[in-house]
């Protein structure tokens, strides 16, 4: 199975975020159902490690809290666009959230995560795309911001890969403590 932990967004946010798809030829848009934000990718695991994963998941205890997703950016590699996402604003909830999720999972030793946490919602995947065109995209929608939503859980999703988009899949939700 391949994992990975994450926010799950409520169906009207996803309608929001999806109503941004569209203005860069080229560009593989994200489903409205594909939307999540990522806490960690956690990779390919068999059915043990995966169990152990559930269990040091549901140990868990965190908040629930505010979530507001605002501004566009894009992550880019060697120069170029690769992909367009949507930020969140700065939130210690979510940050501390994410930093338990990282030691949960280290403490059953999986290897650290190398990478920052930038939370984002991938709206968006680009090869090759007229940077000029991704630019101009940017700037007519800077000022996007969602409402906010309030998150209760957060979600082990399976990730099944295929020539078409992804099917990802809720596995298991963990509450989060009021
Ligand atoms: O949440 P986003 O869209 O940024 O790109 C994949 C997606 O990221 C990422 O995990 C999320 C759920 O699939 N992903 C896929 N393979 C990955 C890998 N090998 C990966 N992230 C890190 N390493």
């Amino acid at each position: 199975m391949r994992l990975f932990v994450a926010l799950d967004l409520p169906w009207d946010l996803k309608l929001r975020l999806a109503s941004l798809a569209g203005g860069i030829p080229g560009a593989r848009w994200v489903p409205s159902d594909n939307m999540h934000l990522t806490l960690r990718f956690i990779g390919e695991k068999d059915g043990y490690e995966a169990e152990e994963i559930d269990d040091a998941l549901s140990r868990l205890r965190a908040p629930n809290f505010e979530l507001s997703l605002a501004g566009l950016g894009v992550f880019s590699k060697a120069g170029r666009a690769t992909a367009l996402w949507v930020g969140a604003d700065r939130n210690p909830q979510l940050d501390h959230l994410q930093a338990k999720v990282e030691t949960a999972l280290q403490r059953i030793g999986i290897p650290a995560e190398r990478k920052r946490f930038a939370p984002h919602v991938t709206l968006g995947r680009f090869d090759g795309v007229p940077e000029a065109r991704v630019a101009a995209y940017l700037q007519a929608h800077n000022l996007f911001r969602a409402s906010p939503v309030r998150v209760e859980h957060f979600t082990l999703f399976s990730s099944h890969l295929s020539k078409a988009d992804p099917v990802y899949t809720p596995e298991v939700d963990y509450e989060l403590v009021a």
